[in-house]
């Protein structure tokens, strides 16, 4: 019995370190230990057929042994599992100290963040934003803003009519500021901004059928061409700069008497004469005018009653191209890049 318990904790001992693991565990566990074919559970059966004293101690062997496998089996356990931990945590190992991944992030078109550059100094300057529809009729486009019958700009050349109910696109949003003094609860006391699409037959590499446009307008008691160049010089300098001077030319249009075309020094060249100003150094960035007493006529006629009289209250308009408000301020040549949304062009702008 001595020699078996030996030979078998010598076995025992050897498969043990060969036990890869918790399966080979358990198969070893049944082969020593299991109740039916365990080869210690088969020896403490032979101990009945020992005599007395050979029993006692060949039982104290088998009981050693079976102390000896068993504690050996948990050990081995113990450390396969703790193993396997330390083989998960290296599996799953996070670096934390990478930087993030930034997701991909949208920004302002150069057309939003120039208007909304636009809004923010005539908000500054106690404007208000006021908005009209895109689709217009004859009256609000044309009529009230003393464009005759046979004026150039309600041609078909250059306007775009609906099929039906002599209704047409804007050409300008001057529209809008004939709605809100219709609507003004107000008058007159008017100081807004319109910015909005407008429509023309146009397009070339300047010109575009849709664009946008920013007019403003200006009514109240002695309202001058002083307040007018004014305003436009400090709206200019606070857009492009300071250090670019403002010119104002005559000029002409239907809605304002008198009329003027405002220059601005080139931003490009600084006034020496380059590609972007055609070597004039200056660039054509606005037209103005005190509003024509003709349009308030028109505006007290739909009204019913005189609301803005020309004999007490005047006032100056102005209107200017968003789109080329971007191309100076970027120097960009082509309008049409703004409508391609093309994500290498537009990602060249801050937003
Ligand atoms: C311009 C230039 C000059 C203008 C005039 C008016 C109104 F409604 F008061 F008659 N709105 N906008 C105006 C005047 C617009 O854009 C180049």
């Amino acid at each position: 019995m001595k020699d078996q318990v030996r030979a078998l904790r010598e076995d025992f001992d050897r498969e043990l370190k060969a036990a890869g693991d918790a399966s080979a565990l358990q198969a070893l566990r049944d082969r020593y230990l299991g109740r039916k074919a365990g080869a210690i559970t088969a020896l403490m059966k032979a101990l009945g057929a020992l005599g007395p004293a050979e029993r006692r101690v060949a039982g104290q062997e088998l009981n050693e042994l079976k102390t000896h496998v068993e504690s050996g089996l948990d050990a081995a356990r113990d450390r396969a599992a703790s193993d396997s931990t330390a083989q998960r945590l290296a599996r799953e190992r996070l670096d934390i100290t990478l930087p993030g991944r930034r997701p991909p992030h949208g920004r302002r078109h150069p057309l939003t963040a120039a208007r909304e550059d636009l809004e923010d100094i005539f908000l500054a300057m106690g404007y208000e934003i006021f908005d009209g529809p895109e689709v217009e009729d004859d009256y609000h486009c044309f009529e009230a803003l003393n464009m005759p019958a046979d004026h150039p700009a309600r041609d078909m050349q250059d306007t775009f009519y609906l099929a039906e109910g002599g209704l047409l696109l804007r050409t300008h949003t001057s529209t809008g500021q004939i709605r809100y003094m219709l609507s003004n609860p107000h008058p007159p006391d008017v100081r807004i901004i319109c910015p909005g699409k407008v429509y023309r037959r146009d397009d070339d590499i300047t010109h575009s059928p849709m664009f946008q446009q920013i007019e403003g307008l200006v009514v109240g008691k002695g309202i001058t061409l002083g307040d007018l160049k004014g305003t436009i010089e400090a709206f200019l300098h606070a857009l492009f700069g300071a250090q670019f001077p403002v010119r104002f030319r005559p000029s002409y249009f239907p809605y304002t008497e008198p009329s003027v075309e405002v220059d601005l020094g080139c931003v490009v060249c600084g006034g020496k004469g380059c590609r972007v100003c055609k070597q004039t150094g200056w660039l054509e960035i606005m037209g103005s005018g005190m509003v024509h007493p003709a349009v308030f006529e028109a505006v007290n006629a739909r009204l019913g009653r005189v609301v803005y009289d020309p004999e007490e209250v005047t006032g100056f308009a102005f209107g200017l191209g968003i789109e080329r408000v971007a191309m100076v301020r970027h120097g960009i040549d082509n309008i049409r890049l703004f409508y391609e949304n093309d994500l290498r062009f537009l990602e060249q702008f801050p937003g």
